[in-house]
C-alpha cells in the first residue's frame, strides 16, 4: 500500500494523544501535525493554507474547545463559536483540497436530554438538549449535518462518530474547567496528601455515566477510517455506565483516600442519563477493551508521573 496522509487535528489534546500513539503504530501512515501555535484552526485563511500546502489524504478532526459540565454551562458563547469555526474551517477546506476521508468527533450531548436510553444514532434531534451544554452539542449538531451533507451533496466520504465521556492520559485535569473523571482523580490526590478530611463533589452523585478510555476510542475511529462509509453517525460507548456515586468510590479506591465524600448539591447534575446504544459499532467488528478500574489505575498513575 502506498504511504497515506493523515491529518490529526487536535493531536495535543486528550483524543488527538491517543490517536497519534495509535497511527504511529501502524506501517504505511505518514502523520501530520500542526499545534495550536503554528496553526490557528479558527483563522479561515491559514487554514486554507495548511490543506492547500500539506494536501493530507486523510483527517481526524480530534481539535475542539471541549469541557466539563461548569465550563460548557458558563462559557455557552466561546463552546459554540469557536467549535464551529475549527470544523466549519477544517471540513470545508478539506473537502476544497482533495481529502479521500475525513472522520468528525461529536460527543454523546447532542442527542436529547431525555432520550430514551441506550441511546441509539437515530434519536438525534427528536427533543430538547440538555441546557448545561447546549452550545456544545449544537456546535457538534452542525458538524455532524456538514459531513452528511457533504457527502449527499458532492459524494464526499466524511464520516462522524459520538464518542461518550472519555478519560485517560492527556486529560485536562484542571478542577474549573476538566470533566468528572479527572476531576475526582485531582481531588481525592490533593485531599490524601494534604490529609484531609473529605472530599466535595458537585450535585447529587445521582447522574449514571458511560466512561471509555481514549485507547479504546482510538482504536474505534481507525476501525471507521478503514471500513465505515455511510452518512449515519456511529456512537461509540462501552454500553454501560455507573452513577457519579459509584465512579466517586472507584476513584476514591484507586488513589487511596479513606476520608468522607460530600455532595454540593447546588451545582448541576446535568443531564440524568446519556448511555450510548452501541451495536452498530459493535457490528462493525469493533468493543471496547479496558475495564474502568483498570482504566483509571494507569490514568491515575500517569496523572502521578505528569502532575499536570
Ligand atoms: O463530566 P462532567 O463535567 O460533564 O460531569 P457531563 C458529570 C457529572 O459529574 C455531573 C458530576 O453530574 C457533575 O455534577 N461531578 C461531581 C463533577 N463532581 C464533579 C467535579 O468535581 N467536576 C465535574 N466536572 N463534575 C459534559 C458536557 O457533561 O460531558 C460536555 O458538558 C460533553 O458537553 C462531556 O458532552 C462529555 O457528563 O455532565
Amino acid at each position: 500500500m502506498a504511504t497515506q496522509k493523515i491529518y490529526i487535528a487536535g493531536h495535543r489534546g486528550l483524543v488527538g494523544c491517543a490517536l497519534h500513539r495509535l497511527y504511529a503504530q501502524k506501517a504505511d501512515w505518514e502523520i501530520v501535525t500542526r499545534t495550536h501555535a503554528e496553526l490557528d484552526l479558527t483563522d479561515v485563511n491559514a487554514t486554507r493554507a495548511f490543506f492547500e500546502t500539506e494536501k493530507p489524504s486523510h483527517v481526524i478532526l480530534a481539535a475542539a474547545k471541549v469541557g466539563g459540565i461548569r465550563a460548557n454551562s458558563e462559557y455557552q458563547v466561546e463552546f459554540l463559536l469557536h467549535n464551529l469555526r475549527i470544523q466549519n474551517n477544517v471540513i470545508e477546506f478539506a473537502a476544497a483540497c482533495g481529502v479521500q476521508k475525513l472522520l468528525f468527533l461529536g460527543s454523546s450531548c447532542i442527542y436529547p436530554k431525555l432520550a430514551p436510553q441506550p441511546i441509539k444514532e437515530e434519536y438525534l434531534l427528536s427533543s430538547s438538549l440538555e441546557p448545561t451544554n447546549e452550545g456544545y452539542a449544537l456546535a457538534k449538531i452542525a458538524g455532524l449535518k456538514l459531513c452528511q451533507y457533504y457527502r449527499r451533496q458532492y459524494g464526499k466520504d466524511f464520516i462522524s462518530a459520538m464518542p461518550t465521556n472519555l478519560y485517560g492520559p492527556h486529560d485536562n485535569f484542571d478542577l474549573q474547567s476538566s470533566h468528572v473523571l479527572p476531576a475526582l482523580i485531582r481531588k481525592f490526590h490533593e485531599a490524601r496528601t494534604n490529609q484531609s478530611p473529605s472530599v466535595n463533589l458537585w450535585g447529587t452523585g445521582a447522574p449514571r455515566r458511560e466512561f471509555l478510555h481514549v485507547d479504546d476510542l482510538a482504536e474505534a475511529c481507525f476501525a471507521l477510517m478503514e471500513n465505515y462509509e455511510s452518512d449515519q453517525p456511529v456512537n461509540i460507548g462501552v454500553g454501560d455506565d455507573v452513577t457519579i456515586k459509584e465512579l466517586a468510590e472507584i476513584v476514591q479506591d484507586v488513589v487511596g483516600f479513606e476520608g468522607e465524600l460530600v455532595w454540593d448539591s447546588s451545582m448541576p447534575d446535568g443531564t440524568p442519563r446519556k448511555l450510548l446504544d452501541v451495536s452498530r459499532i459493535n457490528a462493525l467488528g469493533w468493543k471496547a477493551r479496558i475495564p474502568l478500574a483498570e482504566g483509571i489505575k494507569t490514568t491515575y498513575q500517569w496523572f502521578v508521573e505528569n502532575q499536570v
